[in-house]
């Protein structure tokens, strides 16, 4: 008689360690830097299995760029790429102040993956279309045409957001900079992005999409709709996975990481795929010009995962020392992107311990001059700042229809009532 089967039992992953114990970063699967190959832009999809398992790096453990992915860049716009992530941190840093003093409600940093949003806007093509998540606002930051001023009024609401407050805090929108409003719907920016890098090749234009989604929202099904349509119609659409280890309180292996990659989903989906060490700014920029390469050739989509670690809390409503140890960021093996492109720059005799100082500091007070220009504009929950009746109706009809007329005049005749809660600024 054969034995009988035990039981049945679900397998429920769980991270190596939590508060108080040190994680084993084995599971990550690391490749030296320089080790992994690099095929050329019409590589099939089913030959890009191995470099979806490995992962792409460029500089090594002495900040020197190795291998083939080692990406042809001059040393202004490496200095460029520095100052960024600078810029970056700068910002993210003053705002999760600014939150904790009631200046504003709400922040999401994006600390320890700087690299990966930055390099890329300098692999992309103005008109190219980004269809971000909220923590790439690395995309924004690197460019020149949105003030930061600009961003931190968003953060308030106040007179001066673009959104007029009709979206959250952090939710950007900016169609002139080829940043697709926010959604806090996770996933959706992936049928979005394919859907828009279809419609450009549909309308005959030269124009890429860029997706963008975390290691948690992979498990939505909108992610795997995406990469059928993206494969079957070679859409012009770079597929960015940032899986940054958490999912809020959930470790990147709920969603499906722990006996594969993130980017073996590509190639499964008939996508050429890789896996990058996303603290790595050089292998962040040739990954990303190479799956743009791709896209804009029209050879079809590409879905990068960049393996990167999320360093501060999920938002400035979450507290991580509840569900991970708190030195997972500092023992991280792929260490801090800031950190080592530094190391590089200075290797080239192009930067300096110094130089960095100095940035830094001017960088926090163009930072500390912009909310101060912020707050000229109102809006710090500190104040009790109340945004005239008015913003509530205006701009959402070009021309207000009459049924909202009425309600503004019945709010107005509200507000003047004696004992009203707060008096909203008047207009005249
Ligand atoms: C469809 C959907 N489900 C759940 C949420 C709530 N939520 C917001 S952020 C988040 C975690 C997302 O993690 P990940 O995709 O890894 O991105 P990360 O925050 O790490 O950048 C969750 C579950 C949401 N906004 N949308
Ligand atoms: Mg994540």
């Amino acid at each position: 008689m054969s034995e009988p089967y035990p039981p049945l039992r679900l397998h429920v992953p769980e991270p190596s360690a939590r508060a108080g114990q040190a994680t084993d970063f084995g599971y990550l699967h690391l490749s030296p830097a320089g080790a992994v190959r690099r095929p050329p832009v019409d590589v099939a999809a089913a030959d890009t299995a191995e470099l979806a398992n490995a992962l792409v790096r460029v500089l090594d453990d002495d900040g020197r760029a190795v291998g083939p992915w080692a990406p042809a860049v001059d040393s202004v716009t490496l200095r460029r790429g520095l100052v960024t992530m600078l810029r970056v941190r700068a910002f993210d840093a003053r705002m999760q102040i600014a939150q904790r003093q009631r200046k504003i409600s709400f922040y999401m940093q994006s600390l320890g993956e700087e690299a990966i949003a930055t390099a890329h806007a300098f692999a992309i093509e103005p008109g190219d279309m980004c269809f971000p998540t909220y923590r790439q606002q690395g995309l924004l930051l690197a460019r020149d045409d949105i003030p930061m001023v600009e961003l931190m009024c968003q953060l308030m609401s106040n007179a001066r957001d673009p959104m007029r407050g009709r979206q959250l805090p952090v939710m950007y929108s900016y169609k002139r900079a080829g940043f697709f409003s926010i959604s806090g719907n996770l996933a959706t920016q992936f049928v979005q992005a394919v859907g828009w890098g279809m419609a450009s090749a549909i309308k005959g234009d030269t124009r890429i999409a860029s997706a963008w989604v975390g290691d948690g929202a992979t498990a939505e099904a909108d992610f795997h709709t995406a990469l059928t349509f993206a494969h079957v119609y070679r859409a012009p659409v770079i597929l960015n996975v940032v899986n940054n280890q958490w999912a809020i309180s959930t470790f990147q292996a709920i969603a499906g990481g722990e006996a594969t990659t993130f980017a073996a989903r590509g190639v499964g989906a008939g996508i050429a795929s890789l896996r990058v060490d996303g603290n790595d700014w050089l292998a962040v920029l040739a990954a990303s010009r190479w799956a743009a390469e791709r896209a804009r050739r029209g050879l079809g989509p590409t879905l990068v995962e960049w393996v990167t670690y999320r360093g501060g809390a999920h938002s400035t409503s979450d507290d991580p020392a509840r569900y991970r140890p708190n030195d997972d960021w500092p023992r991280f093996p792929l260490g801090d992107p800031v950190a080592r492109l530094a190391r590089h720059l200075i290797g080239l005799g192009v930067w300096s311990q110094e130089e960095q100082a100095s940035v830094q500091k001017q960088l926090e007070a163009e930072v500390a001059a912009a909310l101060k220009e912020a707050e000229s504009f109102g809006g710090a929950l500190i104040d009790s700042h109340v945004p005239p009746i008015e913003s509530m109706f205006e701009d959402v009809f070009e021309v207000m229809p009459p049924h909202l007329h009425e309600q503004l005049r019945q709010a107005r005749l509200e507000w003047s009532q004696p004992g009203a809660k707060a008096q909203p600024e008047g207009r005249p």
